[in-house]
């Protein structure tokens, strides 16, 4: 089959799953095309299956805000008419779903049919999409798809609750490649991050608001005041500086290492003990469940999708949102000695295996042969 993804092509959870998803379509011999404004930041391995067509905003003078959306659907249809396309698959409602829209359109005027799916993942829906400003246009762009899906059962229902959809909304849950994640940790790194075999605690996010990156922080301040421990942030962005200045003022700056974007994900998590996420909602938690498949237990919000996957007391524990005084007894009960810890360990791994990517593609892939003959 030939699929065309369109995608953000950034760190961020949504981008990371349509790439994975990409390239688990070409490695079963699909034919996959990326239609997207940069490299997406997980393909960086050769593919005979895998194709990349970057969309390319012309700057005029004229533009004070150069046309993406137009660039992007002008795109799509070279891209669908050229390589014959069977389907196309657009991530995120906000603008990928709108572009799509135009681009079936303009196709079907020159005799071309092209289905279009559309996968919600988070803030699409939950902040950028209920925006007044874009509320219309996403509502119309998720109802014209031919099938739309969601990330999580919650996620579902907040699109339902905040747009007028007329279609079903089917769930098929974010996956991890458990084999890839669960590594055997780099002793070296280790002693470097640990030397004197510390506990390590990490986070991973784009440091958004929604994250409450500062939540990790005081978090982190009451488990080290009681256990040699270190924090390891990953990835960057708006709330970073935040973070970093909390950590001063709390005088436990020399025991967190912001180490920035990173792509061997897998390589970072295998030397964790706890993973940290804080945030105000998450629709599914990817990093979370990544995290998990390394055998690394999570300590979370009960926000959102996150209850979908954390169970309470097997592979983490989950606290309200803001509650860091609960969600620091919680990693303390985790990592209070190395029988606990290594038993979360192993049940975090077992959970992961239900969201293996050979369980989840197989539904993306039943879904696409709703529309297309060829598979
Ligand atoms: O987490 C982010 O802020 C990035 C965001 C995105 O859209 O790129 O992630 C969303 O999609 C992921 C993949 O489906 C989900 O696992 C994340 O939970 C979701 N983030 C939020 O809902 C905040």
């Amino acid at each position: 089959m030939r699929i065309g993804i369109v995608c953000y092509p950034t760190f961020g959870g949504s981008g990371v799953l349509a790439t994975e998803l990409g390239k688990a379509l070409a490695d079963k011999n699909h034919q996959v095309h990326f239609i997207t404004y940069q490299q997406p930041v997980r393909l960086s391995e050769f593919n005979a299956n895998i194709f990349y067509h970057e969309v390319r905003v012309p700057t005029y003078p004229l533009f004070d805000y150069p046309p993406y959306e137009t660039a992007l659907a002008s795109t799509m249809v070279d891209v669908i008419a050229n390589n014959n396309l069977d389907l196309l698959h657009v991530h995120y409602a906000i603008p990928h779903a709108s572009a799509a829209y135009m681009a079936k359109q303009i196709l079907a005027k020159q005799g071309q049919q092209i289905p279009v799916i559309t996968t919600l993942h988070g803030t699409d829906i939950t902040l950028v999409g209920r925006d007044k400003t874009y509320a219309p246009v996403v509502t119309f762009s998720i109802n014209e798809s031919d099938a739309i899906t969601a990330v999580s059962e919650n996620l579902r229902d907040e699109t339902y609750r905040s747009f007028k959809i007329e279609k079903e909304i089917e769930v098929i849950h974010n996956f991890v490649d458990v084999q890839r994640f669960n590594k055997k940790p780099i002793d070296a790194f280790r002693r470097v991050i640990a030397p004197a075999g510390e506990r390590i605690i990490l986070h991973a996010s784009n440091f958004r608001k929604v994250k409450r990156v500062q939540d990790v922080v005081m978090i982190f301040a009451k488990i080290n005041a009681e256990m040699p421990s270190k924090l390891l942030f990953v990835g960057d962005g708006p709330e970073r500086p935040a973070a970093e200045s909390l950590a001063r003022e709390l005088g436990i700056n020399n025991e967190v290492r912001f180490v920035g974007k990173q792509e061997q994900m897998e390589d970072i998590l295998a030397v964790g003990d706890l993973f940290l996420l804080t945030s105000e909602y998450e629709s599914f938690g990817l990093a979370a469940l990544e995290a998990m498949a390394a055998g690394v237990p999570v300590i979370s919000t009960n926000a959102g999708g996150l209850p979908e996957i954390n169970q309470q007391g097997v592979t983490g524990f989950m606290s309200d949102v803001g509650n860091v005084d609960e969600m620091a007894a919680h990693a303390l009960e985790i990592l209070k000695d190395d029988e606990t810890l290594h038993r979360f360990k192993q049940q975090a791994g077992q959970q992961a295996a239900a969201f293996d990517i050979h369980t989840i593609i197989p539904k993306y892939e039943q879904l696409y042969n709703r529309f297309c003959n060829c598979i």
